[in-house]
């Protein structure tokens, strides 16, 4: 079999159907050789390939060369050498209602690692050619080794007396482009006040909502590509058709807001109301699902969609617990259609996966509904549900006896909790929601909360998950 850049059709960037397989292919419509790289993506995942990707690709295509992308990976020498083999071309298979397609996207140009190549990655912020440096390095990448980075390259580029950047985090925070953006500017005015403030007045922090599903790459993607495509892709990937990008109309240079918007990126002056709905409605539900589904033992977020119960409670968590207080426009249709985009039977997306990382995630996806919630006295119950759950899930055995490995920063030390106190409900809630890195202070003691989470643990434990889900989504 061949492997993805050998086919000739793409190395002459030509649109054309896969290698006679008959499977609906689109290949990059641009000729990639002549295309500099504008843009600097740090994080080289998934999420990054199947969105920002395609809507680079898309202005490429369109003719406008500023969008080639130098993908950094964090750390995974892996992917970017297997992408390097095939020239930063890979395959997205695309699922939705009307049927698969493929997409190969081409603005991927080149790939480096930051642990392996950092002078690298320094020179490519600092090049001429690139204007924007877009990011996904998830919740626990912002930390002081990601700014030292990208103030090497921004130092580099003021030295070359080159122009600011268009710096854009794509990450699931709150405040995502203002948050990198006050990272920065510490690391750089610990180093030169001059930098901090050429920093501060020539390079633009956009805030930025970004949407798409995509489960993490596994074998049986690449094999399922194999047999559609004809071709081998280490670098496979699936996601779902629909896709959103809202970004903050606040770029180092403005008129790229036009171009961005000509490929489908919706820009506005304030991105507050998307970014609360998303994060909300459906990262929210989505942690709550993820653990519900470990401790269940269900393997993806369809599997549980396809039983009434978990259903009813999505749609009474959006609604009741994430809706109130969201100011996005058509707040029922949205959550219809993003109930329908979980109950999408191509997209195998790993209750596990979306759990990983769950104590950095609660604080963003839950912490906001439910301090409203309480402000406003209204019922906590369904985010007590939710919160009993995961306390449930860090015993690491599911209910039926199958045990799993946590991925997060702070399995040990929270592992550690629930099994110094897993005979006494109370102690153990107590003991979990005085976890200070996650929970301010307030939710260790209040009384609406505290006792409903003991209420819900309680009856989680004592008759199963799916008794409690049962009496909680009625
Ligand atoms: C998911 C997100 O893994 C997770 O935590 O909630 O990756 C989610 O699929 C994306 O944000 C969807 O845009």
């Amino acid at each position: 079999m061949q492997n993805l850049l050998s086919s000739e059709r793409l190395r002459a960037g030509l649109p054309a159907r896969a290698l006679d397989t008959g499977a609906d292919v689109q290949y990059p419509g641009f000729e990639r050789t002549a295309v500099p790289a504008g843009v600097v993506h740090l994080g080289l995942g998934a999420f990054h390939r199947a969105h920002q990707a395609i809507v680079f690709d898309r202005l490429l295509a369109a003719g406008d060369r500023r969008w080639g992308v130098c993908g950094v990976a964090m750390r995974s020498t892996a992917l970017a050498d297997a992408l390097a083999t095939q020239d930063g071309l890979y395959s997205v298979q695309i699922a939705s209602a009307a049927g698969l397609r493929w997409q190969v996207p081409g603005a991927l140009l080149h790939t480096c690692v930051a642990t392996r190549e950092r002078d690298r990655v320094v020179r490519a912020i600092a090049a001429d050619a690139t204007r924007w440096l877009t990011l996904t390095v998830t919740e626990k990448g912002y930390g002081p080794d990601l700014a030292a980075l990208i103030v090497d390259g921004l130092a580099a580029r003021r030295v070359a007396g080159r122009p600011g950047l268009t710096i854009a985090s794509c990450d699931n925070l709150t405040d995502n482009g203002r948050k990198l953006q006050a990272l920065c500017l510490a690391e750089a005015q610990a180093r030169d006040a001059v930098l901090a403030s050429w920093i501060g007045e020539c390079c633009a922090f956009p805030n930025s909502m970004v949407d798409r599903i995509v489960p993490a790459a596994t074998e049986a993607q690449r094999e399922a590509t194999a047999a559609a495509l004809g071709v081998n892709d280490e670098a496979a990937l699936s996601t779902e058709a629909f896709w959103e990008w809202v970004l903050q109309r606040r770029l180092a240079d403005p008129a790229d807001a036009d171009a961005l918007a000509s490929a489908g990126v919706t820009l506005v002056d304030e991105v507050k109301p998307f970014e609360d709905a998303k994060l909300r409605m459906l990262n929210g539900s989505h942690t709550a699902l993820a653990l519900l589904g470990a401790v269940q033992g269900w393997e993806t977020v369809a599997d549980g969609i396809a039983r009434p119960p978990v259903r009813r409670f999505v749609h009474a968590f959006m609604t009741q617990a994430a809706m109130p207080g969201l100011t996005r426009p058509e707040l029922p249709q949205y959550r219809d259609a993003l109930i329908e985009r979980f109950a999408n039977p191509h997209l195998h997306h790993r209750v596990h996966q979306i759990a990983t990382d769950s104590s950095l995630k609660i604080p963003l996806r839950w912490l906001p509904a439910l301090r409203e919630a309480l402000d406003a006295g209204r019922s906590v119950d369904l985010l007590a549900f939710a919160c009993a759950v995961w306390m449930r899930y860090l015993q690491g055995r599911d209910e039926d006896g199958g045990a799993y490995a946590l991925s997060d920063p702070h399995a040990q030390a929270l592992q550690a909790l629930a099994h110094a106190h897993a005979d006494d409900t109370d102690a153990l809630v107590h003991a979990l929601l005085g976890f200070r890195p996650m929970w301010p202070p307030e939710f260790a003691t209040d009384s609406r909360w505290v006792p409903r989470v003991a209420h819900w643990l309680r009856r989680i434990r004592a008759g199963g998950s799916a008794a409690a889900l049962y009496e909680i989504a009625a």
